[in-house]
């Protein structure tokens, strides 16, 4: 045989076939000289390789060799599919077997790994119980996860997280691309900082003073007054967070998306509606298999959505919190601890996880948020939307007048000379415009009830970590 065929793909349809595999060694159980058991695994999916004995077809060394391999090696094995007596357990494990009649190591792993793979895969639950029967079993836990984080990245569980990742951008562009937005690419070297505020990473650009990006915000707006009309953009978004919590990194990956609008900012919050349902759905209808290797190790309910997303004002969201007791200062902006109560209240009175707060405090957004026009100096005319309690994203309408952009920075104690070209943009006649940022790493974590986003983020930048 010369075609390959994936682990994922092995199954009773393919019995007395001869197949041709490659893998990774997962485990090796040799029994007595004449026989051994290779669970072999491609991609999270492993299957179990019976080596036995046999006059001109399985010799004595080759059992041999097999049983000296090192776990985590690579080999390529070409032989018969069997059906089991028995059916077998483990939800990613195929439900049939090898007979191995060739076997090559491809790439040899050092015999002893800093993570067995197995052990790091196992949930929670499965730990307490191996541990209460005794078994040896090291608990992986998560800076050495994130320090050997190739092997980490070996587990169903992690296997499933990338591809729902990869899956996230995918749906964002082709149903913006679809929706006639184009994808733009703004630089992350810039002079002044985007948001404001302390968290920044400064720079030495060639003499000049610079930051990282903390977003694309100013040039997404720039390319609206360039008449770009409608755009988007997957890219870095740099943070210097300096408390560590479970929901910032210091480099993310940002979802941003910038529009004309012809009257109302609730134009841009029905991309928002119609994007994530269609997000959503396709989590569901596509990554079925990924849902549920996250799902054995990170147990899971599956997010309530509608299919028109609820809308609920800032103000009807300090009054359900007012009404079970919690008092939020009115113009203040809402804790962590508050969020989360809010998400629980609207998921008990409205049956959904997902929902757009909008009309926030004008006191509580960046300066680039337009006021509200029936209230311009308590409200403003912009949105946060949450999954499960916690923020993925935050929009708003923009100020397009350049004096009372100028003015907002100011009053927010932004170096308006680091952002003159951009205030500059405006006075050339500026089409009325809003949008929004969405942090990817946050939706993939919450979608998949997940406690931390470090699981989300391949190589993960936080306060201290920098490495691998
Ligand atoms: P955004 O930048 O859009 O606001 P965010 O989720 O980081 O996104 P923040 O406005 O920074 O939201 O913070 C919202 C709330 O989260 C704050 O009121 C605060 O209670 C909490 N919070 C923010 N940053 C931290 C932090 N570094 N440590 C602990 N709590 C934080
Ligand atoms: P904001 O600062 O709210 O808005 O960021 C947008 C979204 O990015 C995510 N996010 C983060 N994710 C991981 N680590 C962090 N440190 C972090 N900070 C933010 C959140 C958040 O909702 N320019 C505006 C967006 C806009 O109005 O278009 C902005 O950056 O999911």
């Amino acid at each position: 045989v010369n075609t390959w065929t994936r682990v994922e793909a092995l199954d009773r349809s393919l019995e007395n076939r001869t197949v041709l595999i490659r893998g990774r060694v997962q485990t090796i159980r040799p029994v007595a000289k004449k026989m051994a058991f290779l669970v072999v695994r491609e991609n999270g999916y492993t299957v179990q390789c019976l080596l036995q004995t046999q006059p001109d077809l399985v010799s004595l060394q080759m059992v041999k060799f097999a049983a000296a391999l090192s776990r985590e090696s690579i080999v390529d094995i070409e032989g018969i599919v069997s059906v089991p007596d028995t059916l077998i357990k483990a939800a990613t494990q195929q439900q049939v077997e090898i007979q191995v009649r060739k076997l090559y190591c491809v790439s040899r792993a050092v015999p002893t790994l800093p993570i067995n793979i197995e052990d790091a895969a196992r949930s929670e639950v499965e730990i307490e119980k191996a541990l209460q029967e005794g078994e040896k079993l090291v608990r992986v836990n998560q800076d050495t996860r994130l320090n050997f984080r190739v092997l980490d990245l070996r587990t169903p569980a992690n296997q499933g997280i990338f591809r729902i990742q990869s899956q996230v951008g995918n749906v964002f562009r082709q149903f913006l691309l679809s929706e006639g937005f184009i994808e733009i690419h703004t630089p992350k070297l810039i002079a002044g900082t985007s948001e404001g505020g302390a968290a920044v990473f400064r720079l030495n650009y060639k003499g000049q003073p610079a930051c990282l990006a903390q977003s694309p915000q100013l040039h997404k707006q720039m390319s609206i007054c360039g008449d770009l009309s409608r755009v988007f953009e997957i890219g870095p978004v740099f943070r210097a967070e300096d408390s560590n919590t479970h929901r910032h990194l210091c480099e993310f990956t940002g979802l941003d998306v910038e529009m004309e609008i012809k009257k109302h900012y609730f134009e841009v919050m029905d991309i928002v509606d119609k994007l994530f349902v269609s997000i959503f759905d396709s989590l569901n209808q596509n990554c079925k298999k990924e849902l549920e290797a996250v799902r054995k190790q990170h147990p899971f309910e599956p997010l309530k959505y509608l299919r028109q997303t609820l809308r609920l004002t800032y103000e009807e969201g300090v009054q359900m919190l007012k009404d079970a007791g919690i008092e939020i200062e009115p113009f203040g902006d809402l804790n962590t601890e508050a969020e989360r109560k809010l998400g629980q209240l609207v998921s008990e009175k409205y049956g959904t996880e997902f929902y757009i707060l909008y009309r926030y405090p004008l006191a509580v957004r960046p300066f680039y948020t337009m006021p509200c026009y029936d209230n311009p100096k308590e409200y403003s005319n912009s949105f946060d939307v949450f999954i499960r309690g916690e923020e993925i994203i935050s929009g708003a309408q923009r100020v397009h007048k350049p004096d009372l952009l100028e003015q907002r920075a100011e009053a927010l104690g932004i170096d308006v000379k680091t952002i003159s070209t951009y205030i500059d943009s405006f006075r050339y006649g500026a089409p009325l415009h809003g949008g929004f940022g969405v942090g990817l790493e946050r939706v993939v974590m919450l979608f998949c009830g997940l406690n931390n986003i470090r699981k989300t983020s391949l190589y993960p930048r936080d306060p201290v970590r920098i490495v691998p």
